[in-house]
């Protein structure tokens, strides 16, 4: 079929909007329609050039909605019509990393994933002059339409919006599981949250659902203040406006230190800083954030010999097929918030100027609307 995308031809360049070919679901493949797709920092550091795993021509995009348009032989657990978030970390409940409670990092097709092919070596788009064109963390959501394999699909209740659940593709997921599933976060923690975004923010309404009774936002940008202490930010910290070193300042703060610090801007000065402002003896620091290829995190070996532990997560450790589902639940019995961070709508024409409110500062998500 011919389909609408935005394609990244190249590192630094905006994408550009044009009609694609692409070929239906083979065995254990979905077509999809997305319906809607949030813009990530990640879609932004991949499209920078910043990402090792950066490869060109591709179809960005991996915070979906949609429906399920057509499926591949032997595809058994989805049929045209169902809702679907699709996963950029899939869940095939068979491979080594499935099978132990330990992780939610499922192997089965990492390779070729990260390859920007499906599971098969080969990719499903090409331009109308038949060059390929590859896929994107196995996502490609910045496409009208997409095919992705089966154990990458969450099916969702229908009654849920397009425009708000693709959050949870990506930004909702990360940032309050990073609190559940990864920190296990207890009622009455002191946290620090760095990096007041699309990530920061939903690491904040994770905190405030585990019942923690102190939560520091850090932001260079004071915008961000508001939205955060409507979320359940309890104390706001400006870096460049604290006159003093960060790390005493912010153990000054939390009392000695916090129990849980959460890295969700990607600089790594920044995460050394959140490494050595969790507590002595059981601080636990997480990283969230994505580092640029060639950039190292270093600190004085003491910090972690005097009972800090530095940690880490992708997409929240959430098991997609299991998780995503009742997160959408949560959502739709007003557990958490989705609707207030997304603070921009575009159609897939405007798509840069998404990316523009995001190097600005000025959005926290932006949402394509097909
Ligand atoms: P964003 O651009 O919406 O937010 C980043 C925030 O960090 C901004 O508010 C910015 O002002 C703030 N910031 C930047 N430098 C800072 C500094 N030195 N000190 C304090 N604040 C600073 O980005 P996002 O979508 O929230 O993504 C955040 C990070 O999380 C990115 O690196 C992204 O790639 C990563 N990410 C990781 C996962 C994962 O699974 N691990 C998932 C999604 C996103
Ligand atoms: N490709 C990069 C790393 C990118 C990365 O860490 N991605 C996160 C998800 S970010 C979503 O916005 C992730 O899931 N990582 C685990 C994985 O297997 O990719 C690099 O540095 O090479
Ligand atoms: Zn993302």
């Amino acid at each position: 079929m011919r389909t609408k995308a935005a394609v990244a031809t190249a590192a630094g360049k905006p994408l550009e909007i044009m009609d694609v070919n692409l070929d239906g679901p083979r065995a254990g493949e979905v077509l999809i329609e997305v319906k809607a797709t949030g813009i990530c920092h990640t879609d932004e550091f991949t499209l920078s050039g910043a990402d090792p795993e950066g490869l060109f021509p591709a179809i960005l995009g991996h915070e979906g909605a949609g429906v399920v348009m057509e499926v591949g032989e032997g595809v058994t657990s989805l049929k045209p019509g169902d809702h679907v978030i699709p996963l950029y970390t899939p869940e095939c409940r068979e491979c080594e990393y499935c099978l132990n409670p330990k992780t939610n990092l499922c192997q089965s097709i990492r390779t070729t994933q990260g390859a920007g092919k499906m599971p098969d070596g080969t990719s499903r788009f090409t331009t109308l002059d038949g060059e390929e064109i590859l896929h994107y963390m196995g996502c490609s959501t910045f496409s009208n339409h997409t095919v992705l394999p089966e154990i990458a699909l969450a099916k969702v209740r229908e009654d849920a919006p397009f425009d708000k659940i693709c959050y949870i593709g990506c930004g909702v997921t990360t940032g309050v599981g990073a609190v559940i599933n990864t920190a296990k976060v207890e009622i009455g923690s002191r946290a620090i949250v760095f990096g007041l975004g699309g990530i920061g923010l939903n690491v904040i309404q994770g905190l405030r659902l585990a019942g923690a009774d102190q939560i520091v936002g850090v932001d260079l940008n004071n915008s961000k203040k508001e939205m955060a202490e409507r979320f359940g930010m309890t104390d706001f910290v400006n870096p460049t406006e604290v006159g003093e070193d960060l790390v005493p300042y912010l153990v000054n703060l939390t009392k000695g230190g916090a129990d849980y610090t959460f890295d969700a801007t990607g600089n790594v000065n920044v995460m050394r800083t959140a490494l050595e402002s969790a507590h002595k003896g059981w601080g636990e620091s997480i990283i969230i954030g994505v580092a640029p290829a060639g950039a190292e995190i270093s600190t004085r070996p003491f910090q972690l010999v005097t009972g800090r532990s530095w940690r880490g997560t992708a997409f929240g450790g959430a098991r997609g097929r299991t998780d995503v589902p009742k997160i959408v639940d949560w959502y739709m019995e007003g557990k958490i918030e989705i609707d207030p961070m997304i603070t921009h709508t575009m159609g897939l024409d405007q798509i840069n100027e998404g990316f523009d409110l995001m190097h600005k500062g000025e959005s926290i998500r932006s949402v394509v609307l097909y």
